[in-house]
């Protein structure tokens, strides 16, 4: 059977088309690159459930603390009866944090691509909160500008731990922190979780971890284009790099191929020299000021940042017009 053939037979919905799409969009770019959200199919999410728990990822468990030791002065910033809004869930353990501190939330509403795992959760969610109404939201937040019609009756405050936002260009943190403004209303409250600026070599350490979870977490998006996409990378080929750019105060992951190689995907032939990098991911991070300077910039408030000296959470408000 052939590539192509072996492609169609394995092309079933309009994702996979989108996928092969971009992939081959970012291939053919100068300097080549592939988009970050392509990390997280099964084996990547896994991956990066791994990379949370490593000694050297200290971003979440200086979040969890920090959650966990300021959760009654966030929740104290909710106005009753509120709709808790969280843009990207995942596994919502942030959120609960937030939830059992926060009495005046009536409603939670975890947003996320994944329906499966988001229907899964809410189950778990129900059965912890029995008081809180759970309304998951199956839907790309990076693209969202309507609140979801379970909400529009209330007041809503917003949730985005983890750090995503770092993944976002500056300019497109700007324009998702302008539309979740629109999206949560005039007066709300947002709660944003930000990786700090520091010492270069902690940064360095928490993207090239000693056991290599995050050097598989990036090959990953190799085999995932193998798997779905027939494609013919082989994987011991290239070699996971990750750097602080300090200039743009981002780390930046790379697969770079150790040789002259040409890899076949759909039906392009893809060329690389050696040395040649794929620019997988930027991981931006922020001051308290510079963070809170972007957020300004997008119609948002500054009303509190807690910090560990390592990672910030900041709350927001929007202006009422
Ligand atoms: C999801 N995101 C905030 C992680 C980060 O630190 O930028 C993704 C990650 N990439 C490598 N390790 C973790």
């Amino acid at each position: 059977m052939s590539t192509q053939t072996a492609v169609r037979a394995r092309r079933p919905t309009q994702q996979t088309d989108a996928f092969a799409a971009d992939v081959i969009a970012g291939l053919s770019a100068k300097p080549k690159y592939l988009p970050p959200k392509y990390f997280y199919d099964l084996a990547g999410s896994a991956l990066f459930e791994r990379i949370t728990r490593l000694p050297e990822y200290y971003p979440t468990r200086s979040e969890l603390g920090i959650l966990d030791k300021h959760a009654p002065a966030i929740a104290s910033l909710f106005p009753p009866g509120c709709a808790l809004l969280e843009f990207g869930a995942g596994a919502s353990t942030k959120a609960r944090i937030v939830l059992r501190a926060a009495a005046s939330v009536e409603a939670y509403v975890p947003i996320d691509i994944s329906g499966d795992f988001l229907q899964q959760d809410a189950a778990r969610l129900r059965r912890d909160f029995p008081h809180l109404a759970i309304h998951p939201v199956v839907a790309d937040f990076t693209t969202m500008v309507e609140p979801p019609l379970e909400t529009a009756a209330k007041p809503r405050a917003g949730f985005f731990p983890g750090s995503t936002i770092g993944n976002f260009e500056p300019h497109e943190a700007a324009g998702f922190l302008r539309r979740a403004g629109r999206i949560l209303g005039p007066g709300a409250v947002f709660i944003v979780g930000v990786d700090l600026t520091k010492a270069p070599d902690i940064l360095y350490r928490a993207y090239n971890d000693a056991e290599g979870v995050t050097a598989k977490f990036n090959l990953n998006l190799l085999a995932r284009i193998n798997r779905e996409l027939g494609a013919n990378f082989d994987l011991e080929a290239f070699e996971h790099h990750a750097f602080y750019n300090a200039e743009r105060s981002r780390i930046e992951m790379h697969l770079a191929s150790t040789k002259r190689q040409k890899v076949r995907i759909c039906d392009t032939t893809i060329d690389f020299r050696a040395g040649e990098t794929i620019h997988t991911e930027n991981s931006y991070k922020y001051s308290i000021q510079s963070f809170q300077a972007l957020a300004h910039g997008s119609g948002w408030s500054p009303l509190n940042a807690w910090t560990d000296g390592l990672f910030s959470v900041h709350a927001l408000r929007m202006a009422v017009d």
